[in-house]
């Protein structure tokens, strides 16, 4: 740690503020003489990025010089979210750049609004990911991370009369100021062609088109520290010899840059669409270009720094480099390490394969079967015909393994091995196989989800390697879920605690236990709730046009939409209590507690009924909301286009939150520790990290209900076999849509999926119905707890005080110790 007197960047608000006019006037991006907040975001920015510039070469020299082992994250998601806020507070100049911009007329809050989300991930796996990088440069790990750069990140969410429409989102309209393109750093990336048998034996791969791939850095600043590590993006590219000036002189526009618009699709779009063979094909090759780009850097890299420095074997390989695949996404690393190591390096398959097993660790993220990623044999056959070769050896030679060593296993070999070539016309590669049977470590995102991998998805794999699986429960990262987001809070815990060190040692926090009873802390607690539940009803004004009560509870589940994560319980539980309030005398309802249901979250494009349920919480609160009987009592409210930064200003001001997927199914979760960080209760399943988190915070201090995840298989089978029986309540729920209480929409479809034998194949398979009786009743505990204000903050307090365990720095230095088996490497 740097003591604040020392510290290099502890200027005058004068200096920077000249500094900021500087970047306005002589790298411009503007008409001159114009200095509105756009203007002094982006010129703040490039003055907050040079002095990241120093600390970031500092830093990349420093790795240099020491050569420690070094991780690689790769990653096709991060869901960064704005830069500003946080990097100068980890840089800790928050107030020289606060005091700056009010000489210049500016207030800083208002000029970090300005900036765009970078948006380049879905949900969970991509935010985790960005928490993971802010971790390992605080951690002053010697990581970086690796993906791409896509023009268009997560689409922009609009809601229409019809629901949910999707706009590109293009965060990079004007410029990034955070990127810093390295031109000297580009490799070739080749797709299709064939494969060239040499009379030595030896194999090439050789033709087909060559994208180039060119790296532009984002900068991650650790907290309070000089490391700055690097977030690689790589662009695709074609280069001036692929344009056809012939051709192009000849009138054939599109033939001449044919190559050059092949390279723009590939980094384009996050995840295009792939029902279509062309959208699998590209999905692919997006997904090798990280791969190929990745490695080549990282090779180049380790034998740059053995360069001059005496004989080395590449053996050595992964005592220096560590690479972790976030997710089967990056499986094709695999083959990739495999074929420069022998292709190009010229060694053996056993050494070969030694060096890549010894390198390669993965990360499971999703039990969900439509999302354990298989592809089509013959299309990679096509495109990537070398590295099918090797995965064709790598299954053959695991099979002759199993074979020889593990005879009981024999039968399970169809579902085990790599490839699946039961239907030759359909015949796929199962790439979570390729990861288990690779990887040295496969790890689980939650006790509860590690479990599971154990004992049913890899459950033969672990017979056949009993210390290859590991659990690493997620964590977010407290910089910018708490003392960023939630200033107010994080002042009260500074203060109760005597030191903030709690930002990088979040444990500190169950000191706060002792005081969960104080009227004091209480008082100062109520006070940062309301000041941010203000806060949130002037942002849901502002986007919605509705006014919401701040003294209702605040009642939130934001999220991406799927079946589930069973937004669909939510809403019928907000109608039946709808319902039941109407049903009540003015003086009945006086007596509940006025709540607001916030839902946010987007529905991928194709997921047909994840956006029935967008459309069915709009509705619903187009009629709750405008009904001046019961919305005094309640409303409903769907918050639009929800990203990274919206989650910065509805989690603060949250009481109650929703994690209700059904129990074994949601991995971890990860929005769940964010809220309960920031004093929030929350309402949940005994499901991904839910369960770790119960225990921590305290079972009195959470809203259980729902079947376990052991109960699940047989309560889908009763179901099956006609034994469920609904509860009224729930019946009286669905009704109510049919009846038409929320318009002509055809609920019917999404109405059906809970019914009889319909929906994923069958009715209710995420067992909406079984488990609405306990939700309910969890719901109205909910209520009685709110109404005793006293009893509610403690549970609050003693929320933050258990949340230690969730921070990104315990998960990292876990990673770090038990998979990577990298140190600390401190910037001097
Ligand atoms: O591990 C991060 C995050 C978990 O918290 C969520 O529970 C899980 O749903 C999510 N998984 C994905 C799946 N992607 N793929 N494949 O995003 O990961």
């Amino acid at each position: 740690k740097i003591p604040a007197e020392a510290h290099p960047l502890a200027e005058k608000p004068a200096e920077i503020a000249s500094n900021i006019n500087y970047h306005a006037k002589f790298s411009p991006h503007f008409s001159p003489f114009k200095f509105e907040p756009e203007q002094a975001y982006y010129a703040t920015a490039e003055s907050v990025r040079d002095r990241l510039i120093q600390q970031w070469n500092e830093t990349y020299n420093h790795f240099h010089k020491v050569d420690p082992k070094q991780t690689y994250y790769l990653s096709m998601e991060y869901l960064q979210g704005r830069a500003l806020t946080n990097a100068i507070g980890n840089l800790d100049i928050q107030h020289a750049y606060a005091d700056a911009l009010n000489k210049l007329g500016h207030d800083l809050e208002n000029i970090t609004e300005q900036e765009k989300d970078a948006a380049l991930g879905n949900g969970g796996l991509g935010r985790l990911a960005s928490c993971f990088l802010d971790s390992m440069a605080t951690l002053n790990l010697p990581a970086w991370g690796y993906g791409l750069r896509y023009r268009y990140g997560l689409f922009k969410q609009k809601i229409t009369k019809d629901g949910q429409e999707e706009t590109a989102e293009n965060w990079l309209e004007k410029f990034s100021p955070w990127e810093v393109v390295r031109h000297d750093v580009i490799y070739p990336v080749r797709f299709f062609g064939r494969v060239e048998v040499n009379p030595t034996g030896s194999r090439k791969w050789v033709e087909g088109e060559v994208i180039q791939a060119l790296a532009y850095d984002v900068p991650i600043p650790g907290y309070k520290t000089k490391n700055t590590i690097s977030l690689r993006l790589w662009e695709a590219k074609a280069v001036a010899e692929d344009f056809n000036l012939f051709e192009f002189n000849d009138g054939q526009y599109e033939s001449a840059a044919q190559l050059h618009s092949k390279a723009q699709q590939i980094c384009a779009v996050l995840y295009p669409g792939d029902a279509t063979e062309e959208g699998k094909l590209l999905r692919l090759k997006q997904q090798f270009f990280l791969c190929s780009a990745s490695l080549q850097d990282i090779i180049f890299r380790f034998k740059e720094r053995r360069d001059g420095k005496g004989s080395w074997q590449w053996s050595e390989f992964p005592s220096k480099v560590a690479v972790q695949l976030n997710d089967t996404h990056p499986t094709l690393a695999i083959p990739e390490l495999m074929r420069l190591l022998m292709d190009d390096e010229g060694l053996g398959w056993d050494e070969a394969w030694d060096v890549t097993t010894r390198t390669i660790a993965y990360t499971n993220h999703t039990v969900l079967p439509e999302a354990l990623e298989k592809w089509s044999l013959a299309v990679m056959r096509k495109l990537l015909p070398r590295h099918i070769e090797i995965i064709e050896e790598i299954d053959k030679r695991f099979v002759a393994m199993v074979h020889s060593t593990q005879p009981d296993l024999e039968s399970k070999l169809p579902s085990l091995c790599i490839l699946d070539t039961s239907n030759p016309q359909k015949s796929v590669v199962r790439m979570a196989n390729l990861c288990v049977v690779t990887a040295h470590t496969v790890n689980g995102v939650a006790q509860l989800h590690s479990d599971i991998l154990k004992a049913e998805l890899f459950v033969d794999y672990v017979s056949i390697w009993p210390t290859k699986f590991q659990n690493k429960t997620n964590g977010i990262t407290p910089r910018r879920w708490l003392r960023y987001c939630n200033p107010e809070l994080s002042s009260i815990i500074t203060k109760w605690l005597k030191t903030d060190e709690w930002v990088t040692n979040l444990d500190l926090l169950t000191k706060l236990r002792q005081f969960a009873d104080n009227e004091d802390l209480q008082a100062e607690w109520a006070s940062a709730k309301m000041a941010n539940k203000k806060r949130l009803a002037d942002y849901i004004l502002q986007v919605t046009g509705l006014s919401i009560d701040p003294n209702s509870l605040f009642d939130i589940q934001v999220k991406r939409i799927h079946e589930y994560k069973r937004q669909l319980l939510n809403i019928l539980g907000a109608i039946y209590r709808y319902k039941k309030l109407k049903e009540m005398n003015p003086d009945e309802r006086a007596k509940t507690t006025p709540r607001t249901i916030m839902i946010g979250g987007k529905a991928f494009a194709t997921y047909t009924n994840a956006k029935r349920i967008v459309k069915l919480v709009n509705d619903v609160g187009a009629v709750v909301n405008t009904d001046p009987e019961v919305n005094n009592y309640l409303k409903v409210v769907f918050v639009p286009n929800y990203n990274v930064s919206v989650a910065e200003v509805l989690i603060p001001g949250s009481e109650l939150s929703q994690h209700i997927s059904t129990a074994g199914m949601e991995a971890s979760g990860t929005s769940n520790m964010k809220f309960a960080l920031n004093g929030c209760l929350i309402i949940g399943t005994l499901d991904g990290a839910n369960v770790e988190i119960r225990e921590e915070i305290g079972k009195e201090n959470f809203f259980l209900f729902g079947a376990e995840a052991d109960e699940v298989p047989k309560l889908r089978k009763d179901r099956e076999n006609g034994l469920f029986k609904p509860d009224p309540r729930f019946e009286e729920a669905k009704q109510f849509i049919r009846s038409g209480a929320f318009g002509t929409y055809d609920y019917n479809p999404l109405l059906d999926s809970l019914e009889g034998n319909s929906g994923y194949g069958r009715g209710d398979y995420f067992l909406v119905g079984h488990d609405f009786p306990s939700y309910m009743d969890a719901q109205a505990k909910v209520d009685e707890a709110y109404k005793d204000q006293k009893r509610w903050l403690k549970m609050s307090i003693l929320s933050t005080a258990g949340s230690g365990k969730f921070s990104s720095d315990r998960t990292i230095a876990q990673y770090a110790k038990e998979i990577w088996n990298i140190e600390e490497c401190i910037v001097p």
